[in-house]
C-alpha cells in the first residue's frame, strides 16, 4: 500500500461516541447499546476512508478506534494494572468494559489513573501504573474483536498498539513499587506478550500491525543509550525472533527520531513511519540501514488544519524515493488532533474554507501524493492548484496587516519590562490595602445550566442581546454577592459570559475564526473546538471591560480583570504556519496589552492573565526548549508590562510539576502566581523555597477536579505547611483552578471552609509566639 494514515478521529462527526459513552456512564444505555454505537462508528469510518481512497483490502486503514484512550487500550490489552486495581479482573482473568472505565474515571474508593499531556498536543492520555511485580497477561482482546468485525464488514484493517518502548516510557511506577523503580525494567516481561498477541493476530489472518513509538522523538529523563538498547532489543524480539507475526509498521509521530533513526532502520521491522512534516527529511546515510524496510513518509501534517503545500511534500518524496527501496506516504501524526471535515463548516468565509484541510481532506492529500511514487509528474495539476491556494492565503486581506506588523516591529526592550518589583509591591500595598494571606479564586464560577442555556438561546436568536446581557449581569451580581458574603478579599466576576477561555477571545479578536462542528478529543469523552488563528491579530474593541466594570460597580473590594494569556490562546487554537509562533504570540500580546490598559482606565486594580498552557507547548527536545521559553515568557511580559506599578498583575498556571519551569515562571514577572498544589499536598512549597521565589504566590489549597468538599482543618493544615516554607507576606489563598465545572452547592461549602481556615491561620500568625 502506497497511501496510509497513522490514525483517525474517533469521537464521531457529531460526537456520537462522546454522547454514547456519557449515556452509558449515566445508565441511560446498556453496554450492548454502547458497543453497537461504537461498532457503527468504526465501520462507518472504514467505509469513509476507503471511499476517500485508502485501500480497504490491503491494511492501509488503521483500526485506530478507542472508547476512551489508546494508551489505556494497550494497558488493558497487557493487563498492566497496579495493585489498587487488581480486583477489576473478572473470573476469566480479563479486564472488561467496566474495569476499563473504572481505570479511566476512578470510583468511590479510588482515584483514576493520572492523566497527562500527549506529546506536544492538546490530547491527554492515561498514565499506566506498573510495579516490579505487576502480573502482565493478555487481559483484553478487543483488538482481535475489532479486526474480526472489520473483516466481516469487508475491510482488512491494520490494528494499532502502543509499542513496547513507548508504552513503558509513558508508564509510571505503581504505588507499591520501591523508590526509583523504572517501568522500562519490565521490558523482558512485556515483550513475550507482544509476541503472543502478534501470533494471535497472524492466526486471525492479519497481515499488518502498527506499533506506535512516538516517545522516540522526545528527549527522555533516562540516557539515550538506554532507550536505544530497549529499541534494539524490542524489535530484535518482535521482528527477528518471532516467526508467526503480521508485518510490523512502527510509527514515530511528533518529530524527528534523531540518533534513534539508524537504530530503528537497522531492525528487521517491515515498515518505518517517520514524521517528515515537523521532523526533518532524513539523509541517505541516516537511512542506509533500512534495507527492505518500507519508509512511510509522514509528509502531510496531521496536527494542524492547513491545506498541504503539495509541491514541498512532493519534493520530499522525490528526495526519499531516490534513497530508499520502498516508499509510502502518510500523515505526520494521527488525525485525531483535527476535526472531521471542512465541509461541515459552511458558515466560514469561503476563502478561509478554501485554505483548510481537516481529517477527510488530509486523507485525500495523502492519496494524491501517493500517486507520485513511481510516476514523476503524475500530480502536477494538483501541485499547481495547491500553490494557488497558498498564494491566495499569502495575499489575502487580514493575513498581513501593515498596522499590526509595524506595531510589532517598533517594539523595544522597555515594552517588555515593568520595572522594579519591590517598588511595585509598595505601590500595590498602598492601592489595595489587603490583609495577610489574601483570599481569591482563580476566575470562573460554576457554569450553571441556566447560563449555558441562555448562551445557546442567544446564539439561536431566541434571546435579544439585551436579554442575554441582563441574564449575565444577574449571574455576575449573584457571584459578587456570594464572595462578599463568604468574605473574599479579591473578587472575580465569575466569567458566565465565556463559553471557553480561549474561544471567547478568539471570537472577539480579528485574525481568528471559530468552527461549529470542529470538535477535537481532549481526553476521554471531553472535547474542545480549537479556534482558527489565520491572520494578523488585533483587537477591534474592548472585550472584557464592560463586564469587569459592571462587576466592580457592585463592590468596594477589588475585582480582578480576567484575561487569557497569549501562549494559552495559541496553544489551544490551530495556529497559522506562515509566521513564526513567537511573532504571532506578540500580536496576541499587544491586543491583550490594550485590554489591560482599558481595564486599568475603567478602574480595575488587579488583572489576571492566565497561562495554564505555558508548560504545554514546551518542545519535546531539550535543545529547542530555551528558545521557546524566551518567546513565551516575552509574550506574557509584553501583554502586561504597560500596567502601572500600582496595578497588580496575577497569573494562573494549571501545572503541578512546578519545579521544572520555575525559572520561566519567575521570568513572567507577575506580581502574584496561583498554581495547582492540593493534589500534591503542597509539595511545591519546597520548590518555591529552594528557588528563593520572591513574588506573591497562591499554591492551591483544594482540588477542584473532584466534587469533594475540603474540610476547614484540611485547608488550615495546608496553609500551615505553606507558611513554614514561604514567607507569609508572599502567600495567597485560593483553590487549585477555576470552578467552572463544579456545582454551586459544593463550591459554596468549599469556599467557606477556605475563608474560615484562612482567618484561623491569620490569627495564629498575629498571635505573640
Ligand atoms: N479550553 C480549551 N482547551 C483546553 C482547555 C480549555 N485544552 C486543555 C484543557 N483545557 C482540556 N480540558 C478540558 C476540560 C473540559 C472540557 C474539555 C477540555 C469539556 N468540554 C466539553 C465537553 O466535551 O463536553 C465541551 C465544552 C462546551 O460545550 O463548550 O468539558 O479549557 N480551549
Ligand atoms: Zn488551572
Amino acid at each position: 500500500p502506497k497511501a496510509t494514515i497513522v490514525g483517525y478521529p474517533r469521537i464521531g462527526r457529531r460526537r456520537e461516541l462522546k454522547k454514547a459513552v456519557e449515556a452509558y456512564w449515566a445508565g441511560r444505555i446498556t453496554a450492548a447499546e454502547l458497543e453497537a454505537t461504537a461498532r457503527e462508528l468504526r465501520t462507518t469510518t472504514y467505509g469513509r476512508l476507503s471511499a476517500l481512497g485508502l485501500d480497504a483490502g490491503n491494511y492501509s486503514i488503521p483500526a485506530s478506534f478507542s472508547l476512551y484512550d489508546q494508551v489505556l487500550d494497550t494497558a488493558v490489552t497487557f493487563g498492566a494494572v497496579s495493585d489498587r486495581f487488581k480486583d477489576l479482573y473478572d473470573a476469566e482473568g480479563s479486564l472488561g468494559l467496566d474495569a476499563y472505565f473504572t481505570l479511566a474515571r476512578g470510583d468511590k474508593e479510588r482515584q483514576p489513573l493520572e492523566m497527562t499531556k500527549w506529546f506536544d498536543t492538546n490530547y491527554h492520555y492515561l498514565v499506566p501504573e506498573i510495579g516490579p511485580d505487576t502480573a502482565l497477561s493478555l487481559a483484553n482482546d478487543w483488538i482481535l474483536r475489532d479486526v474480526a468485525e472489520a473483516a466481516e464488514a469487508g475491510y482488512s484493517v491494520r490494528p494499532t498498539l502502543i509499542g513496547p518502548v513507548t508504552f513503558l516510557l509513558l508508564s509510571k511506577a505503581a504505588d507499591e513499587a520501591p523508590a526509583g523503580f523504572n517501568p522500562l525494567t519490565r521490558l523482558e516481561d512485556i515483550l513475550p506478550l507482544y509476541v503472543e498477541l502478534l501470533g494471535k493476530l497472524a492466526d486471525a489472518g492479519v497481515k499488518w500491525v502498527q506499533l506506535e513509538e512516538p516517545s522516540l522523538v522526545a528527549d527522555q529523563a533516562i540516557d539515550e543509550a538506554e532507550v536505544a538498547a530497549a529499541v534494539e532489543r524490542s524489535y530484535a524480539v518482535l521482528a527477528t525472533e518471532t516467526s508467526k507475526r503480521p508485518a510490523i509498521l512502527v510509527t514515530t509521530q511528533y518529530g524527528s527520531l534523531g540518533s534513534l533513526l539508524p537504530v530503528l532502520a537497522g531492525t528487521e521491522i517491515d515498515a518505518l513511519h517517520i514524521d517528515a512534516f515537523k521532523g526533518s527529511v532524513p539523509t541517505a546515510s541516516e537511512l542506509a540501514k533500512l534495507g527492505n524496510t518500507t519508509l512511510v513518509a509522514g509528509v502531510v501534517d496531521g496536527h494542524n488544519i492547513w491545506k498541504a503545500d503539495l509541491g514541498v511534500a512532493a519534493q520530499k518524496l522525490t528526495e526519499l524515493e531516490a534513497t530508499v527501496g520502498s516508499l509510502a506516504v502518510s500523515t505526520s501524526t494521527s488525525l485525531q488532533h483535527v476535526p472531521h471535515d471542512v465541509e461541515d463548516e459552511q458558515q466560514l468565509d469561503a476563502q478561509l474554507r478554501s485554505w483548510l484541510a481537516f481529517a477527510e481532506q488530509k486523507v485525500v492529500e495523502v492519496v494524491t501524493l501517493s500517486k507520485l511514487i513511481g510516476n514523476p509528474g503524475a500530480i502536477d495539476a494538483e501541485i499547481t492548484s495547491a500553490a494557488e491556494v497558498l498564494s491566495s492565503r499569502a495575499g489575502a486581506a487580514g493575513v498581513n496587516r501593515k498596522e499590526v506588523r509595524d506595531r510589532a516591529a517598533a517594539l523595544s526592550s522597555s515594552d517588555f519590562s515593568r520595572g522594579d518589583y519591590n517598588a511595585r509591591l509598595a505601590a500595590q500595598d498602598e492601592a489595595l490595602g489587603l490583609p495577610a494571606l489574601p483570599t481569591t479564586t482563580i476566575g470562573s464560577f460554576p457554569q450553571t445550566a441556566e447560563v449555558r442555556s441562555a448562551r445557546a438561546r442567544a446564539n439561536k436568536g431566541d434571546l435579544t442581546a439585551e436579554q442575554y446581557e441582563q441574564l449575565m449581569k444577574d449571574e455576575i451580581k449573584r457571584v459578587i454577592d456570594l464572595q462578599e458574603d463568604l468574605g473574599f478579599d479579591v473578587l472575580v466576576h465569575g466569567e458566565p459570559e465565556r463559553n471557553d477561555m480561549v474561544q471567547y477571545f478568539a471570537e472577539n479578536l480579528d485574525g481568528f475564526d471559530v468552527t461549529v462542528h470542529g470538535w477535537v478529543q481532549s481526553y476521554g469523552s471531553r472535547c474542545t473546538r480549537p479556534s482558527i488563528l489565520w491572520g494578523d491579530v488585533s483587537r477591534p474593541a474592548p472585550i472584557t471591560v464592560p463586564w469587569a466594570q459592571f462587576a466592580q460597580s457592585l463592590t468596594e473590594k477589588p475585582v480582578k480583570g480576567m484575561l487569557t494569556g497569549p501562549v494559552t490562546i495559541l496553544a489551544w487554537s490551530f495556529v497559522r504556519d506562515d509566521l513564526p509562533l513567537g511573532e504571532t504570540a506578540n500580536q496576541v500580546a499587544l491586543a491583550l496589552r490594550d485590554e489591560v490598559s482599558d481595564l486599568e482606565a475603567a478602574g480595575i486594580k488587579v488583572i489576571q492573565v492566565d497561562e495554564p498552557a505555558l508548560r504545554e507547548l514546551l518542545p519535546l527536545r531539550k535543545a529547542d526548549q530555551p528558545e521557546y521559553l524566551v518567546w513565551s515568557v516575552d509574550s506574557f511580559k509584553l501583554s502586561t508590562a504597560s500596567a502601572a506599578p500600582s496595578t497588580q498583575i496575577h497569573t494562573h498556571l494549571c501545572y503541578s510539576e512546578f519545579g521544572a519551569i520555575i525559572d520561566a515562571i519567575d521570568g513572567l514577572d507577575a506580581d502574584v502566581t496561583s498554581i495547582e498544589a492540593a493534589r500534591s499536598r503542597m509539595e511545591v512549597v519546597h520548590d518555591l523555597e529552594s528557588h528563593g521565589f520572591k513574588r506573591g504566590v497562591g499554591p492551591g489549597v483544594y482540588d477542584i477536579h473532584s466534587p469533594r468538599v475540603p474540610g476547614q482543618d484540611e485547608v488550615s493544615e495546608l496553609l500551615e505547611k505553606a507558611v513554614q516554607h514561604v514567607p507569609a507576606r508572599q502567600l495567597w489563598v485560593n483553590p487549585d483552578c477555576g470552578l467552572k465545572t463544579r456545582g454551586y452547592a459544593e463550591t459554596e461549602e468549599s469556599l467557606r471552609n477556605l475563608v474560615n481556615a484562612t482567618v484561623a491561620v491569620r490569627a495564629q500568625l498575629e498571635a505573640p509566639v
